[in-house]
């Protein structure tokens, strides 16, 4: 059976929704990094680098929250999560990519404004820069949705799940999505479906 390990309220919670995509079974072992949890010889024979979110899914162990999307849509979500098509595929791992290096650099930039810091420990300064560095990747990504609903094509797939991740760190930061009309309506899509909905639900179920 697949586990996933990590608190719901961080970077696994884009796993837990991938997880729900598929409708599989599967464990979740809320390993929390703030008690140091993800510093164990059990959890760093995983990964290293002592972060969540880690998986394994029997003779397989990785972490890379995104990756870890990957492989599950590849191994449960053929058809629907993962194209069936190369060129569809093609693009799961250009939208992967360019929501590690384009879209969540300054998505959680705010992010960690927002909730790590206090009134007067917040930066304007770096929710200013984090939010002129998100025009780019929104533009990129407007411009794509303009000529199709979703962004390996028709349908919702990784790639959507892999971005929207992202995008919704600015959502979460009451950034104004207004000039990106179709960014926001494909957001607010992703964020409508059952499996967002089930994994929005496990993290106030944590945070209770
Ligand atoms: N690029 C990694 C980032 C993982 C990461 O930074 N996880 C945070 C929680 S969201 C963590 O475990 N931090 C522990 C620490 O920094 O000590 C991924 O996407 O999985």
């Amino acid at each position: 059976m697949i586990t996933l390990l990590g608190k719901a309220i961080s970077r696994s919670a884009r796993c837990l929704w991938a997880l729900e995509e598929t409708g599989i079974a599967y464990e979740h072992k809320p390993v929390d990094y703030t008690k140091g949890e993800a510093k164990t010889a059990e959890f760093t024979a995983i990964n290293p680098g002592a972060k969540i979110p880690a998986l394994t899914d029997g003779e397989v162990t990785m972490f890379e929250s995104l990756a870890i999307n990957l492989y599950v849509a590849q191994t449960y979500g053929k058809g629907s999560l993962w194209p069936d098509d190369a060129a569809g595929q093609a693009q799961c791992l250009q939208w992967t990519l360019f929501s590690a290096t384009e879209a969540e650099p300054p998505g959680s930039a705010r992010l960690v404004q927002f909730i790590f810091k206090t009134e007067e420990t917040r930066s304007q300064q770096v929710i200013d820069d984090a939010a002129e560095r998100s025009k780019a990747p929104l533009n990129t990504l407007e411009t794509t949705l303009q000529s199709q609903p979703y962004l390996a094509g028709d349908a919702f797939t990784v790639a959507d799940l892999n971005v929207a991740c992202s995008i919704e760190y600015l959502v979460r930061t009451n950034f104004d999505l207004s000039p990106w009309p179709m960014v926001q309506d494909w957001i607010a899509r992703c964020m409508d479906r059952p499996a967002f909905q089930a994994m929005t639900a496990i993290k106030q179920k944590e945070a209770a």
